[in-house]
């Protein structure tokens, strides 16, 4: 099935639903025999980003590289979704700029702070609430949402389906599939 690479950015808080969306998102196109692939913490931060923490500094490093390999994906024709906080305008935005203008489309899950914490499936809020975890996005570390993102998405007013409909319409809109 014919469709034009392109890189979905997925970018928010711990707990938004990034990675939720983007795997739903990789099955649907697989189902329209569309191949795509999911850049994420299991496969980047335990690989190539192993020696990388969560400083402002680490962080722009995992965001550059990640960048850097979400742009060979795209040259080599693959619909290239990636899920990472990327807290940093600065970062994503550099990212963006390394690519031609329609091969980035940046996702941005907005759902609420309180409603990522009330989840906190991981417990991570927990801990960094009572300082177990210092730095934390969205409790003692930043998180600046996109200006001007190509998609918004709060998972918590809508079903996951009607999300991965959100990206899918996109794509079809904009003659990506
Ligand atoms: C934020 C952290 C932190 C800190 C560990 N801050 O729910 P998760 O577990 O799976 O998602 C979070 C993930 C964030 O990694 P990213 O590579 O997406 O971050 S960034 O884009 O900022 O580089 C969380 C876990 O790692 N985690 N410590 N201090 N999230």
């Amino acid at each position: 099935n014919h469709h034009k690479s392109v890189v979905l950015w997925f970018t928010g808080l711990s707990g938004s639903g990034k990675s939720t969306i983007a795997n739903a998102v990789e099955k649907a196109l697989f189902d329209q025999q569309i191949g795509s692939y999911v850049l994420d913490g299991d496969n980047m931060r335990f690989g190539l980003n192993s020696n990388l923490g969560f400083s402002a500094e680490d962080r722009e490093e995992n965001i550059r590289r990640i960048g850097e390999v979400a742009k060979l994906f795209v040259d080599a024709g693959v619909i290239t979704l990636t899920a990472f906080i990327s807290p940093y305008r600065a970062d994503r935005d550099k990212v963006r700029e390394n690519l031609e203008a329609d091969e980035f489309i940046e996702v941005f899950v907005d759902t609420p702070l309180e409603v990522c914490e009330q989840r906190d499936v991981k417990q991570l809020y927990a801990k960094a609430r009572r300082g177990e975890i210092k730095g934390f996005t969205g409790i003692d570390a930043p998180y600046e949402a996109p200006l001007n993102p190509e998609i918004t998405i709060d998972t918590s007013k809508q079903p996951l389906a009607d999300s991965v409909k959100q990206v899918l319409t996109y794509l079809a809109d904009h003659n990506y599939v």
